[in-house]
């Protein structure tokens, strides 16, 4: 594979030019460097007017022994992966890629033990712990499909999710450390658990040694069953095109859209992307800070990495915890050469005294990289002089749960790197800029802004929505013909430079998290006195954006804060904490279109404190509630 890194800006080029020119023989010479159990007949069939999308037909493989076996021989011993506890008092653990290689075989008996085939569905609510990377792919160890949901979401989110793809099994922790606070996670599953059916058996790892409420005959402690079973497990032959795993993202409408992964092509695309992006040498240690409950998790702190050989860093805690240079000690113990976070963290970090930087010897760096939303100039220049230190490019990646792999970034010391721009599409990625009226923006020589589309397939896009093609066709394939539709705006510069300017959905990211507008409205919605309402995004300094709802109340009720606490609540315990709103405005109406469509857009601006022009009004029907709103809004 190594020999398939651009080293030059001429041979990122030269890369470039092949993959539009011949995208069949530019991916067929990297997925030559990966081990297949049988080498695939055709490479790609595609046709986005179906959707359908096929990479590496008739090839078969099993991902995991091109995350581990392929490298015992040569880097048995090589950690593969570091993990930081929450407690920086606690031992750091390292795990070689052989002691992985073991660990994850095992915990694939396990699973097989417990009735697990390929094909099954399990969901996996964990902390991260070295033992949720050892479940993941312990599950594609034998095919079975991971759907990891994130272990600060709900009971009501968490069983949603199970019940959408049918999960039979789960796997869980007892508790969770995050910061000075500790969560029972056990909890949040059996409350999720009294309302999905296709759960048969739940295996919990004990993270700490409080005592854990079992339930007889379905729920089982992970060391328990490891003593029945056996360390080696024969990786299952699996198509190219199997599914890999379910990852859920916020859309539009109130129902979680599950992101079928598949096996082949995700594998080549996090991978490529992976070496290509990060320019890792042998002796790097690699540390990307997000949750492996989200997409960057598990392309670029699993999949990548591994497949890629290399050696990376799980943290179990937060950034502020026990103070706000956690990072920044982590860096300089590791010897971080390779650091990855998100603009959130960057903002909030940026916010606390220097001396929190300065305290730590962060020399190790080598290359910085950014990823989940737009990252502002301040931000920008502060991570790019203070971490740093004006040596290290800054590589910030575009990309989406649906994209599965990085596709507009820097490679790092290769290609030029600009202040809040993704730069330059990576190697097989053709974007489009499109007009309001719908029509390619084809001139690469003049600076031009619209929304931004995909031409053509790249190995790593998402197959189908779970159990629902049709939505899959509408939200991606619908919007332009013939082409993948990202949801992003985007500006090019006369240079052919990308700056992503943030969601033209109902999509807000908040704190690097993608929240559905309607998902919360839903929630609120389900207050007993709340008639109607609408949640939008407004700019926040450290959050990135902030939720605002506006909310209608039955006549009678009297509009009080701890309605306002109520109702927060409500949002916190059905989606999440991290979906609660900053602002609730009680209002008497809300703007409508005649066809009774919300005016976001009107909402967006009230909300932002951006009122003197609030675009064309006349297609309302009730005009004159603008006027009550501002008069009234949260400042
Ligand atoms: C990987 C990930 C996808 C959305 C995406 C866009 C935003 C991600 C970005 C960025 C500007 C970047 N986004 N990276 N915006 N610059 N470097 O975050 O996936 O959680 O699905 O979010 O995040 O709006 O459409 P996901």
């Amino acid at each position: 594979m190594k020999n398939l890194q651009i080293k030059t800006f001429a041979e990122y080029k030269k890369a470039y030019q092949k993959s539009t020119e011949n995208p069949e023989a530019f991916w067929d010479e990297i997925a030559s460097t990966f081990t297949w159990k049988k080498k695939w007949d055709k490479t790609l069939e595609w046709d986005f007017r179906k959707p359908e999308v096929k990479w590496f037909q008739g090839g078969k493989l099993n991902i995991t022994e091109n995350c581990l076996d392929r490298h015992l021989e040569e880097q048995g011993n090589k950690t593969a992966i570091i993990w930081e506890p929450n407690d920086p008092d606690e031992e750091s653990r390292y795990i070689s890629y052989r002691q992985l290689f073991v660990k994850v075989s095992r915990f694939a008996n396990v699973l097989k033990n417990n009735g697990i085939k390929k094909g099954d569905k399990v969901c996996l609510y964990m902390p991260m712990i070295p033992e949720l990377a050892i479940a993941m792919l312990a599950c594609a160890r034998i095919g079975a499909v991971h759907s990891i949901v994130f272990a600060g979401f709900s009971s009501s989110a968490i069983a949603s999710r199970i019940n959408d793809s049918g999960c039979k099994l789960l796997i869980t922790a007892n508790e969770v450390y995050r910061g000075s606070k500790r969560v029972n996670l056990k909890d949040i599953c059996d409350e999720a658990l009294e309302n999905t059916p296709s759960i048969e058996t739940v295996i919990v790892y004990r993270r700490t040694v409080e005592p854990t409420s079992m339930k007889e005959g379905r729920d089982k402690f992970w060391f328990d069953e490891l003593q029945k079973v056996d360390k080696d497990c024969a990786a299952e032959e699996m198509d190219a095109e199997d599914m890999l795993f379910i990852l859920y993202t916020s859309g539009s409408t109130g129902k979680p859209k599950g992101m079928v992964h598949t096996t082949g092509g995700y594998m080549v695309g996090t991978t490529y992307t992976f070496e290509n992006v990060f320019q890792l040498e042998k002796n790097d240690v690699y540390w990307c800070t997000a949750d492996i409950g989200w997409i960057t998790g598990h392309s670029y702190i699993i999949y990548g990495p591994l497949a890629a050989g290399a050696t990376t860093v799980m943290f179990e805690g937060i950034p502020s915890y026990p103070d706000y240079g956690r990072f920044w000690e982590i860096c300089d113990k590791l010897n971080v050469t390779h650091f990855y976070t998100a603009p959130t963290a960057i903002r909030a970090l940026a916010k606390q005294s220097l001396k929190f930087v300065e305290q730590h010897d962060l020399s190790s760096l080598k290359v910085l990289g950014s990823v989940g939303e737009p990252i502002n100039e301040e931000a920008w220049h502060w991570y790019n002089d203070n971490i740093g230190k004006g040596n290290c490019p800054v590589v910030d990646t575009w990309w989406q749960t649906e994209t599965g792999a990085i596709m507009i970034s820097p490679v790092a010391g290769i290609t030029p790197t600009r202040p809040t721009f993704a730069t330059l599409p990576l190697p097989g990625v053709q974007p489009a800029l499109m007009d309001e009226n719908g029509k390619e923006i084809t001139n690469l020589h003049e600076k031009a802004e619209g929304r931004l589309a995909i031409k053509f397939p790249w190995p790593s896009i998402a197959r189908t929505i779970y159990g629902n093609h049709q939505r899959y066709k509408e939200v991606y394939f619908s919007a332009y013909e013939n082409m993948y539709f990202t949801g992003d705006g985007s500006y090019r510069d006369a240079t052919g430079n990308y700056r992503i300017t943030g969601r033209v959905d109902d999509v807000v990211i908040v704190s690097g998290h993608n929240l559905g507008t309607a998902t919360i409205e839903n929630a609120i919605d389900e207050h007993q006195n709340v008639v109607e309402c609408a949640v939008v995004g407004f700019p926040h300094d450290v959050k990135g954006n902030a939720l605002y709802a506006y909310v209608i109340l039955y006549d009678d009720v009297e509009p009080t804060e701890k309605l306002e606490s109520e109702i927060k609540k409500l949002v916190s315990d059905t989606v999440g904490p991290i979906a609660k709103p900053d602002k609730i405005q009680f209002v008497s109406g809300l703007p409508k279109t005649r066809s009774g469509k919300i005016m976001r857009r009107i909402l967006r601006k009230i909300a932002s404190n951006d009122t003197d022009n609030l675009g064309d009004t006349s297609t309302l029907l009730n005009p004159e509630i603008i006027d009550e709103i501002m008069q009234e809004a949260k400042r």
